[in-house]
């Protein structure tokens, strides 16, 4: 048998190369882990129970909710306040964040979207949860709203857990990427894709065709050229998922702005910037046409941005043909 190291034996090793570690950060990413094991053992029998379909209320963005998403965020909310290691949370699925009470002087706020791409759910399509954390910086005492709003740069860990053919949680601390695959025999996460890189084939384009004509005209004449060039196209419809193909196969995943949205449609806070963190830390790229994700300003909790993430040669190309376009349009 191979030598199984399992999460929580890999947090610990990591651990001990801060030296001034607490064993805090640890704690939280091992509460994430317990808690995505149980959203996947729910996700897993979601044809079964009564727990598919719309749970009747919007989110804070105005969408609908599905069950699947209301019981995701109770779990992540209660396995983190069990934790006492954050001090506040905010959640895709609520108007504002939360204040843990218990633990108000703890040092971390975790920010999670709790199932990315739940309009998945009822065809059996891979979904999501993706998490960031981050340090607060307001003193001790009940977590403050600049706590959350917080450029992506500031982030301590991020990463996020694929409930696809099979359960994967993938994560960064800014050391590199691992990937680890849930066994559900022993019901622990092992260690599966060690130091994940991009690799250097970059042949696979990934966006919402259908809304070509509402791209400004960098955006086409990319798509335009991925199409001439023989590219792949896949496009799953759950952020999540897309990029954890862009992680291991290389190729572009582009949520562009449109004329009607112009910020597009994903979340900055919630997806963007803790999937950029990965990106990066895989050797990759991530921008909103023009800026580094990771460099925004985060004004609001539900702040949208366009985001072109994947293999650098590729984002670098969709940017300088925005910035193009733009000149000759005067912009
Ligand atoms: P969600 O967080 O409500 O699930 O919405 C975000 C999802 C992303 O996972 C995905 O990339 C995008 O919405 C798909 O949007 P569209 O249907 O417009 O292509
Ligand atoms: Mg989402």
């Amino acid at each position: 048998m191979k030598n199984l190291i399992t999460l929580d034996e890999f947090i610990l090793r990591r651990q001990k190369d801060f030296p001034f570690a607490t064993g805090e950060l640890s704690g939280l990413l091992r509460d994430i882990g317990l808690a995505s094991k149980i959203i996947s053992r729910e996700v897993n029998k979601a044809g079964l129970a009564d727990i598919t379909g719309v749970a009747g209320n919007e989110n804070a963005s105005g969408e609908e909710q599905q069950k699947l998403d209301v019981m995701a965020d109770n779990l992540l909310i209660s396995c983190l306040k069990n934790s006492g290691e954050c001090c506040g949370i905010a959640s895709e699925e609520n108007d504002t964040y939360v204040t843990i009470s218990e633990s108000k002087n703890a040092k971390y706020v975790v920010i999670f979207d709790p199932l990315d791409g739940s309009s998945n759910i009822d065809v059996n399509v891979s979904i999501g949860t993706i998490f960031a954390i981050y340090r607060r910086q307001s003193a001790a005492g009940e977590c403050q709203l600049e706590d959350f709003l917080q450029s992506g740069t500031n982030q301590v860990a991020s990463g996020y857990v694929l409930y696809g053919s099979s359960t994967m949680l993938v994560y960064t601390t800014g050391k590199g990427v691992n990937g680890f695959t849930l066994d559900p025999s022993i019901g622990e996460f092992c260690l599966s894709h060690p130091d994940i890189k991009l690799p250097e084939k970059a042949d696979i384009y990934s966006v919402n065709h259908s809304q070509y004509r509402d791209f400004e005209p960098g955006v086409q004449k990319f798509i335009d050229e991925c199409i001439d060039n023989g590219f792949k196209f896949r496009y799953i419809g759950s952020m999540v998922a897309d990029v954890h193909r862009t992680l291991l196969k290389g190729g572009i995943f582009m949520y562009p702005g449109t004329t009607k949205s112009t910020n597009g449609k994903l979340r900055l806070l919630y997806e963007c910037n803790p999937l950029s963190l990965l990106m990066e830390q895989a050797g990759g790229k991530s921008t909103n046409g023009s800026q580094r994700i990771l460099e925004l300003e985060a004004t609001e909790l539900h702040q949208r941005t366009a985001i072109f993430i994947g293999s650098s040669c590729l984002v670098e190309k969709v940017d300088a043909y925005i910035k193009d376009s733009s000149k000759v349009a005067g912009l």
